[in-house]
């Protein structure tokens, strides 16, 4: 099978960027060459990664980077994206760790020497386990600790980025991580959750002042993940359900960006002594422009109302799911994308993040995985569709360059379009990046 768009499609054109995402340290490994970070903490705990893996080596990238750039290269793609390892490249006293900035200097480096437009993630929630220990992103100095961090990223990078994102999925780092508990560091408490979420976004904001002042000509934005939220029937309980629902998870992060505020049925959903406790100008400074937005995209959420908790979310029958259990739905890309336009005064938008995990299987050196391969078609028409409707879409990442360490999941799903075999670390283009690096490269000039 081929990926295949309609020719006239700004899709199929060269100003269209496209690439793959990794990040730090689902790929990095050589953890004993950086200070210990809160999901080093989190894998020592047992029963919480499913096979009980750990981030210590991963795919070795850190000695492997080379081999790996080549792959990307071979790739076809415009762009990398790729995550900075916070406890590899600052000492606990705040001063630089020359060893682990120079990795990503030279890494930059070589990726300009070949033409790829390097997308950096400032975090991809590996927190420096000492700031955990100080009360991690409940902790309001947290986000001052994160401006610093941007800024001596921003100042050693110097003009070698294209584009900053400050943070990945918030969402995550917050409420999977502190208010539900099954994300680093473990924390299942909703005050916990919510002043959490608030603390990430101020970080945002101080560091998108950084980045502005130093780095003036790169993208500087953010990535957020959402689902958009359907109802299960039509009645006016389940709309009702549904709206929360993306309120709660997935607007609690973009109102307050492109409003200065929180969603009020959020606010109105969740107790009063729960609510974050704001400082005045906390949401202007949040809430300063971006230059672009970065989404990641891998399903929908169909919810149904309950009264207990507000709302539940079903797996509609007979859907065609992933090796997460995640229903496929491009339709959704198409809707979220539209949905934002006409919620939001949106910057152009980037699909920093779609993919599937698939049950691979290598055979004679090959993995024949067509249903990845479907879903980026089927995904890349949904973002067609979205351009055709308006949206100003100018970028598309493959999640992932390569089979990673899946977070809770350890590395028993395979998200990448090269597969990594962990115990030699042998890397193979599965016939999903096989057919991204045909089309990538087909694309006409424009
Ligand atoms: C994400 C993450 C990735 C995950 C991917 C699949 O930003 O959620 O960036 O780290 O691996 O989403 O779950």
């Amino acid at each position: 099978m081929k990926i295949q768009l309609p020719a006239h499609s700004p899709l199929a054109t060269n100003t269209f960027t496209y690439g793959v995402a990794t990040a730090a340290f689902q790929i990095e490994g050589a953890a004993d060459q950086r200070l210990p970070c809160i999901w080093d903490t989190f894998c020592a705990q047992p029963g919480t990664i499913s096979d009980g893996s750990n981030g210590l080596i991963a795919c070795d990238h850190i000695n492997r980077w080379r081999d790996d750039l080549a792959l990307i290269e071979q790739l076809n793609v415009d762009a990398y994206r790729f995550s900075v390892s916070w406890p590899r490249v600052m000492h606990a006293d705040g001063s630089p760790n020359h060893a682990g900035l120079n990795f990503y200097l030279a890494l930059l480096d070589a990726l300009g020497a070949k033409g790829i437009k390097a997308y950096v993630t400032l975090y991809h929630w590996d927190l420096p386990q000492h700031l955990e220990d100080a009360g991690g992103w409940q902790n309001r100095e947290t986000a001052y600790k994160f401006q610093a961090y941007a800024d001596l990223v921003s100042r050693t990078f110097g003009d070698r980025v294209h584009s900053y994102a400050t943070l990945n999925e918030p969402f995550c780092s917050a409420y999977l991580g502190y208010e539900v508990g099954i994300h680093a560091p473990g924390i299942a408490c909703q005050k916990a959750g919510r002043q959490a979420a608030h603390h990430l976004l101020l970080a945002h904001g101080l560091a998108m002042q950084v980045l502005q002042k130093n780095s003036p000509n790169s993208l500087n934005g953010i990535v957020l993940n959402m689902s958009p939220g359907y109802p299960k029937t039509q009645s006016l309980e389940d709309q009702e359900a549904a709206a929360l629902a993306e309120d709660f998870l997935f607007h609690w992060y973009a109102e307050p960006l492109f409003n200065c505020r929180y969603p009020a049925r959020a606010l109105a959903h969740i107790p009063a002594d729960a609510h974050p406790h704001i400082e005045t100008g906390d949401m202007e400074i949040i809430g300063q422009p971006l230059d672009y937005l970065g989404l990641n995209y891998y399903t929908r959420g169909v919810y149904h109302a309950d009264p207990a908790t507000g709302f539940g979310e079903t797996i509609p029958n007979g859907a065609q799911v992933t090796d997460m259990g995640w229903e496929v739905f491009p339709q959704g890309l198409t809707d979220l994308l539209t949905g934002l336009n006409a919620r939001y005064a949106l910057p152009p938008v980037y699909i920093t993040e779609n993919g599937a995990a698939m049950k691979d299987q290598l055979r004679q050196g090959e993995v024949n995985d067509q249903s990845r391969l479907a879903y980026f078609q089927s995904h890349l028409r949904a973002v067609h569709n979205a351009v055709a409707a308006g949206v100003d879409v100018q970028g598309y990442f493959a999640w992932s360059l390569m089979d990673n360490f899946e977070w809770a999941l350890g590395y028993e799903k395979r998200f990448g379009i090269v597969h990594v075999d962990y115990a030699t670390q042998k890397r193979t283009i599965k016939a999903s990046g096989h057919a991204l690096a045909a089309f990538f490269g087909s694309r006409s000039r424009d």
